[in-house]
């Protein structure tokens, strides 16, 4: 999903999406809002930084397990991304040569063309299937796909950015979308010591920071409220009993702020939750799998246990 796409939302449902998570008791902004131009440039630039481990670890396990996927699967199959705004991941299982179609899905139209058009010179001989939609709501591939096996792609942990039981109908929708023939390689972080998490998620430059606040710019210029940035501060938290790293943006004094004809009061200390990244144990995220019809049949890990990389087939029996 956001590695560098402007997800284009119409300036209504911007402040419909808004609002709604705004006249809640827990003040929240959903995390689909983060990825306009300038969130997605932050985003390119979170995903380089010496703290945020997740990008960098999953290249190099792609790299050192391609070859055996390809191995596995033997092919001919097609590669199907969930979330994909640029080929850059598809690539290390695209060079294996066993995928003969690739199926980039991703609300970002323009990336996906631009993405067509690079592999055209790259891969002439590969069939591109481009899917402009939400990963969320695919329930079919497009008729023009072979009828060959199908290997499911979905990296960088952005199945974490979902709450468990949202990442289980993802898992069961592409479970059916994928068919009885079929893989799927799921990105996931692993859940570890809050030492190496929160730096990943507040780093020392600010560039996270500056992801979450980029927010309140958003809606600043899209829905013409009056957010004064310097009211609000960027905070990551580690919830142990969910697993998860939170972002919230808090309130550095008691305001109120104008959204969309409505006057949202804030209290000192009071937060907007912003994002949920979950992190699994290899256990966990099995299990979740296994509900949703998938069986994990591999695991790999780096050395330093702080990414995996599960590939699921489908579960069979009851
Ligand atoms: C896109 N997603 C996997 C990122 C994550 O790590 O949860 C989004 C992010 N938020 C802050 N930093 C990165």
């Amino acid at each position: 999903m956001p590695d560098d796409s402007a997800v284009i939302l119409a300036a209504g449902s911007v402040a419909d999406a808004a609002l709604s998570g705004l006249l809640q008791p827990q003040k929240t902004l959903p995390a689909k809002l983060f990825y306009d131009q300038e969130g997605c440039r932050l985003f390119g630039r979170i995903t380089e930084l010496p703290e945020y481990y997740l990008t960098r670890t999953e290249h190099a396990l792609l790299a050192d397990v391609a070859p055996r996927v390809a191995a596995m699967v033997r092919g001919p199959a097609v590669l199907v991304e969930y979330g994909a705004s640029d080929e850059t991941k598809a690539e290390f299982l695209l060079g294996t040569s066993v995928f003969t179609a690739y199926v980039p899905i991703d609300v970002a139209v323009p990336q996906l063309e631009q993405m067509r058009a690079r592999l055209r010179q790259l891969r002439p001989d590969l069939l591109v299937s481009l899917v402009p939609a939400d990963f969320m709501d695919v329930v079919a591939l497009p008729t023009e796909v072979p009828s060959l096996p199908r290997f499911g792609f979905f990296p960088g942990s952005t199945i974490g950015n979902l709450d468990p039981p949202e990442a289980r109908h993802f898992l069961q929708r592409a479970r059916g979308a994928l068919g009885d023939q079929s893989w799927f390689l799921v990105g996931v972080d692993l859940r570890k010591d809050p030492a190496i998490l929160l730096p990943a998620y507040d780093d020392a430059q600010g560039v996270t920071a500056a992801f979450n606040r980029n927010l309140l710019v958003r809606l600043n210029r899209e829905t013409g409220a009056d957010f004064d940035l310097s009211g609000f501060a960027h905070r990551a938290e580690w919830n142990d009993e969910l697993s998860r790293i939170e972002m919230h943006l808090v309130s550095l004094r008691d305001q109120v702020v104008r959204v969309a004809g409505h006057a949202i009061r804030f209290a000192r200390g009071e937060t907007i939750h912003t994002e949920n990244s979950y992190k699994y144990a290899p256990e966990r995220f099995a299990a979740l799998a296994e509900q949703a019809g998938w069986h994990s049949a591999e695991l790999w890990t780096d050395v330093a246990q702080l990414f995996s990389l599960h590939l699921l087939e489908p579960r069979r029996g009851p």
